[in-house]
Parts: C-alpha cells; sequence; structure tokens
C-alpha cells in the first residue's frame, strides 16, 4: 500500500489483500473484474513470486486476463480448469442477504458464468458498496446486438407491470460508440432507484428475448470481506 493512495483504494486495497489469504496452493481460483479485483491479482501476484504460491486463474475479462498473466499468474480457461475452488471478485451494490448488483464494469456475464462454477465465492468491496435495497446502482442487462431496442422496449413493458420509479434505460456508451462486451454484446442499465424483489426480477429480466444476463447475483456470494478507509476490514 503506497501513502498516495486515495482513501477508497487504501479500503479496496485492504479488502482485496485480506481476501487474498483464503487463496491457498493449487487452487483454481476465478479472478474478477473492476477496480478492487485488480488490487487482488496483484497481490497474489506478489504471493506467486515472493511465496512461490501456485495457483491457476480462470480471468473474467481480457482485461483481467492482462493483468494476471502481467504479474505471473498461470492463467487457464474456465474450460480447462473445469470447476473451480474459489472466485474473488468485486461487486457494486451487496445487501444483506448478500446479493450483488454487479456488471459496473461490463463483465457481468463472464463474471456470473465464473462464480456460478465455483465452490466458493467471496466478494471484496469498499464499505460504500453496502446497501440496504439494491438498485440505486444502475442495473447492467446484457443484450445481443440483434434487435436490442426491441430487447429495450420488451423490458420497459415489462417494468410498466411492476411499480419501480423512474425506468430510464440507457445504453451503456464508451465515448460516442455504444460499449461492446468481451462476447461483442451491449449493456443497458436500468436506473430503477429501488428493487423491491431481486430475485423475481432476475428471473423475469431473463426471460425476455435477446437478454444474455442480468447484474444481479442472487445466492451466489458466500461471503463479503469489506475494506473501510482507515484500512480496517470485515467479514460478513
Ligand atoms: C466488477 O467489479 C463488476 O462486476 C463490478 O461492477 C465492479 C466493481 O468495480 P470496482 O471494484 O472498481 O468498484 O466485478
Amino acid at each position: 500500500m503506497s501513502a498516495d493512495m486515495s482513501p477508497i483504494d487504501k479500503a479496496k486495497y485492504a479488502a482485496a489483500r485480506r481476501a487474498a489469504e483464503f487463496v491457498e496452493d493449487g487452487m483454481r481460483v476465478g479472478l474478477g473484474t473492476g477496480s478492487t479485483a485488480a488490487w487482488l491479482v496483484r497481490r497474489l501476484g506478489e504471493r506467486v513470486r515472493d511465496d512461490g504460491l501456485k495457483i491457476h486463474g480462470v480471468p473474467t475479462s481480457t482485461r483481467t486476463a492482462d493483468l494476471a498473466r502481467e504479474v505471473g499468474i498461470e492463467v487457464i480457461t474456465l474450460e480447462e480448469a473445469r470447476w473451480l475452488d474459489l472466485t474473488i471478485d468485486g461487486a457494486d451494490e451487496f445487501d444483506a442477504e448478500l446479493n450483488l448488483i454487479k456488471g459496473g464494469g461490463g463483465a457481468l456475464l463472464q463474471e456470473k458464468i465464473v462464480a456460478s462454477a465455483s465452490d466458493r465465492m467471496i466478494v471484496i468491496a469498499d464499505a460504500a458498496k453496502a446497501v440496504e435495497t439494491l438498485g440505486m446502482f444502475p442495473l447492467p442487462v446484457e443484450v445481443i446486438r440483434f434487435g436490442w431496442t426491441t430487447t429495450q422496449k420488451l423490458i420497459g413493458n415489462m417494468l410498466g407491470g411492476m411499480d419501480v420509479a423512474g425506468r430510464e434505460m440507457s445504453l451503456r456508451m464508451e465515448g460516442e460508440q455504444p460499449y461492446i462486451t468481451d462476447e461483442g454484446n451491449h449493456i443497458l442499465d436500468l436506473h430503477l432507484g429501488r428493487i423491491g424483489n431481486a430475485p423475481q426480477l432476475a428471473m423475469a429480466l431473463n426471460q425476455i428475448a435477446g437478454v444474455v444476463e442480468n447484474g444481479l447475483f442472487i445466492d451466489i456470494c458466500d461471503l463479503v470481506v469489506i475494506g473501510h478507509i482507515d484500512g480496517r476490514v470485515e467479514l460478513c
């Protein structure tokens, strides 16, 4: 940890460093995406280099794969791993039931597949990610490019049947261009404000033609490692 780290980076680093202690020799580990997960990958790289840790890493995005290789982690595909001992990843929001909103980093599809292929999933997050009710963070929904505006309309109709405030659905942009995921899809961000029944919404969204996956992670996370700006860490 360097002295010029921002307070939020100190919190993310503290969570990542603590979570890295759950990684044991010989594990097949899912490696998350985002700035907090990047601290985890760097910390595991230190353990590989300094302690001779031997793990196989399965990345959840090309950028995580690049970073993992850079720090000396042996990267394999999920097919080669077949199943994972542990996945450690970030999140945009988590509630008391450890349900999550993920996908702010645009990698929700690989993240959900990798997390679902793991014996255990640990989320690393700064304390600001803790919420009473999910939904303030816009919910990312990955949709195939073909007919995405129709899919957007179908989602809006479905939401019309629910009492949700502010149904704006914005297409994720990267500069002037629509954001394209590693799988070549688009992402819609649903500005719902509050999600009353996350499990129900997660199921309803994935029934809609054109929806690939959504950023609600229900009953997937086993533990959240919370980092605070003073460096304290909480497990919940
Ligand atoms: C990724 O990390 C995404 O699913 C999630 O949106 C993001 C959180 O980003 P950060 O750690 O940079 O706050 O897993």
